[in-house]
């Protein structure tokens, strides 16, 4: 139901909904917030896996399938929602430099075509982006990004992540929609697409490959477990204040190196048993923001402190999940074989 001293959420519509963070969120909300129906809006790309919402009950979530491009299905849909929260995008930075216009066309367009419908439906936008946004630091560099920072997106990806921003903010602005927006660090737990990094490494592991780093493995991430990114989002979505943006992490620093290690350690296998491939064109060093704003105005905190027991945690769901993962896993690893990775 709604929530006390904000806005009263009852029927939303969830874009990207079959996706890793999106189904997450979905999940999240019909456990934690009854009352709350859903309309998810997916087109099921190659990244989505509508059994990640199947075992939902129907009178909670409603699967439309359809692109956010289109703005006569924005159009039958949206009225008699409250809220969109927007995750539907190409997410993965190497595919945006195989193939950028995909993510032009989805991220860019997408966005602009929702900002449309909320605007025509009245409808508030909860955008979901990224701390790419703000491209990269140097890795003895100690300072983070804070929600004034400026954007200097470096890959394909991040600059359309950063364009769609842009079209929020004006949108707000120029035409009074009433839109969030979030900017989260690299997420990791169950349902996430087996090409990113951390179900990638425990995937090759459970199917007798070696894992795979790219350069020398020293770039920096933050991690965050999934469910207190969709916990930020709720928060965000219900109480945050129209027209900000709010960075969300949980302050979980490692290179590349330590995470892989972590996980072949957790795994039973010698921290040395991974291979070194190609490393990606433009690499960003390391990533990180500041979430005192989130964390003072709305009192979020990440529950998930623990990254070791968190990664034994999503090492467990791959294990036990592998009718999820595995229809996936041999096209997702003959695309990056192709590219020298
Ligand atoms: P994902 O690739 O796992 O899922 C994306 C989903 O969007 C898929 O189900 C796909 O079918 C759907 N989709 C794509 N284009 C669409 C369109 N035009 N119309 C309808 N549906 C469409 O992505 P994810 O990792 O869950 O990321 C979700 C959002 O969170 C993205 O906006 C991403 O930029 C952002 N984000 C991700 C991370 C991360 O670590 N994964 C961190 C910060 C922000
Ligand atoms: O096999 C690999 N080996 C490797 O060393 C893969 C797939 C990745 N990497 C490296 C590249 C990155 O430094 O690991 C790091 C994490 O890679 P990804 O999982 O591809 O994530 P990243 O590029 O950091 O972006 C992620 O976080 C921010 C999400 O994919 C984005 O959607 C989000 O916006």
């Amino acid at each position: 139901m709604g929530e006390k001293n904000g806005r009263a959420l009852e029927r939303i519509v969830v874009t990207g909904g079959c996706g890793f963070i999106g189904s997450n969120f979905v999940r999240h909300v019909v456990r934690e917030h009854p009352g709350v129906r859903v309309t998810v809006i997916d087109k099921l790309t190659y990244a989505a896996n509508p059994a990640s919402i199947a075992d939902l009950p129907p009178e909670r979530v409603r699967l439309v399938v359809g692109d956010v491009c289109d703005a006569s299905l924005l159009d039958r849909v949206l009225p008699g929602h409250d809220a969109v929260i927007h995750f539907a995008a190409e997410s993965h930075n190497d595919n945006s430099i195989a193939d950028p216009g995909a993510f032009v066309r989805n991220n860019v367009d997408g966005t602009f075509r929702l900002l449309e419908a909320c605007r025509a439906h009245d409808v508030f936008l909860h955008h979901v982006s990224t701390d790419e946004v703000y491209g990269d630091l140097a890795l003895d560099d100690p300072a983070r990004f804070s929600e004034g920072s400026p954007y200097r997106p470096s890959s394909p990806y991040s600059a359309t992540k950063a364009s769609s921003d842009l079209l929020v903010r004006a949108w707000a602005r120029t035409f009074g929609v009433r839109a969030t927006i979030s900017c989260c660090s690299n997420n990791y737990g169950p349902y996430q697409n087996v090409e990113k990094f951390v179900p990638r490494q425990i995937t090759n592991v459970l199917v007798g490959a070696r894992p795979r780093l790219y350069g020398s493995g020293r770039n920096v991430r933050d991690w965050i477990h999934v469910e207190d990114h969709c916990r930020a989002v709720w928060e965000i979505a219900t109480r945050g204040r129209v027209g900000e943006t709010y960075l969300v992490a949980a302050r979980s620093e490692r290179s590349n190196l330590e995470v892989l290690r972590l996980i072949l350690e957790r795994m039973g296998r010698d921290a040395d048993d991974f291979d070194v491939v190609r490393d990606r064109p433009g690499h960003d060093r390391r990533y990180a923001v500041d979430p005192s704003k989130l964390e003072r105005e709305l009192g979020w905190r990440p529950l998930h402190t623990n990254l070791a027991e968190g990664i034994d945690q999503t090492i467990a769901w791959y294990r036990a999940h592998p009718s999820w993962w595995l229809p996936t896993k041999r096209a997702t690893e003959a695309r990056y074989a192709a590219r020298g990775q």
